[in-house]
């Protein structure tokens, strides 16, 4: 499969998807996306693949939607395009995605960003929501998810004045998981997802399921879809695989069902 604007590479048990529009720091026009999603899409469904690291280049991540493309368009092109369709289909990947994070990640990059289940960003990153200074506001998750994940007083913070956060004011405020030199990120991305690779590829997946219920429901709603998927999960070979390796104190074989 070859894309326009993306680069996709297989390693054993996970796959690299890489933004590829650098003359433009990765901005996301429609075909980026309508590819990222094909591609999301097509490795969820590939069992040799268990997790999916996302990832543009040292200079930018991504620096949000392609301003070029939507400034002149009016609302009724806008609501035609249907972009949040697209978008919404990547909250549904199954697997989970890893970021890995340099430079710019600005806009509908930092939306894609917080859309990931984990980020690995390097000591390089800049993180923000600037669409204020556009004359608009986030449209893909920006007022919503970055509140979840930071807090009211920081989001309004973001938001209002479309300031950049580096990466450790990033790693302070709980949006970021880890921050590395920026000759590691990728690596560091990679050998993590090469560890989640390595458990049960069912439990993984709804453990990911369950986390972001969390989310969406009362802690009562919550707790009974938690308890109803572990319950779940002693139909799976790999419950019984993996407590039987447990006792006989050998490594589990995964079977991903
Ligand atoms: N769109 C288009 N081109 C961009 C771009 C962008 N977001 N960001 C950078 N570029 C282009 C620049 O125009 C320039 O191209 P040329 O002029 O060379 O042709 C090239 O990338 C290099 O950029 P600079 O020359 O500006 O590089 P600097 O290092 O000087 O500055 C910068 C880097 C990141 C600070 C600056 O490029 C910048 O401020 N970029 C814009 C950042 C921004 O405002 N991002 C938010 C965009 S709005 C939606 C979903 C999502 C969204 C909307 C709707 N739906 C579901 C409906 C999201 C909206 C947004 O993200």
């Amino acid at each position: 499969m070859s894309y326009a604007h993306l680069l996709l590479t297989k390693e054993s048990g996970y796959a690299v998807v890489q933004f590829n529009r650098p003359e433009v720091l990765n901005a996301i026009n429609i075909q980026l996306m309508t590819e990222l999603v094909d591609a999301l899409e097509m490795l969820d469904k590939d069992d040799e693949v268990r997790c999916i690291v996302l990832t543009g280049n040292e200079k930018a991540f991504a620096a949000g939607a392609d301003i070029k493309e939507m400034a002149d368009a009016s609302a009724m092109e806008m609501l035609q395009r249907d972009q949040f369709a697209r978008w919404d289909r990547i909250r549904k990947i199954k697997k989970p995605i890893i970021a890995a994070v340099s430079g710019f990640a600005l806009g509908g990059g930092c939306e894609l960003m917080m859309t990931c289940d984990i980020v690995i960003a390097s000591e390089s990153a800049k993180i923000g929501q600037p669409e204020i200074n556009l004359g608009v506001i986030p449209g893909a998750g920006g007022t919503q998810r970055l509140t979840r994940a930071v807090g009211k007083a920081k989001a309004m913070e973001m938001v209002l004045t479309g300031r950049m956060i580096g990466a450790q004011e990033a790693l302070q405020c709980g949006l970021i998981n880890k921050v590395v030199p920026v000759e590691y990120y990728l690596q560091e991305a990679k050998d993590l997802a090469k560890e989640i690779a390595g458990k049960s590829p069912v439990a993984v997946k709804i453990a990911k399921e369950s986390i972001l219920k969390a989310f969406d429901t009362t802690i009562e709603g919550g707790l009974e879809f938690e308890r109803k998927n572990f319950y779940l999960l002693f139909s799976s070979e790999d419950q019984k695989e993996g407590m039987k390796a447990f006792v006989e104190k050998r490594k589990a074989e995964w079977k991903g069902r």
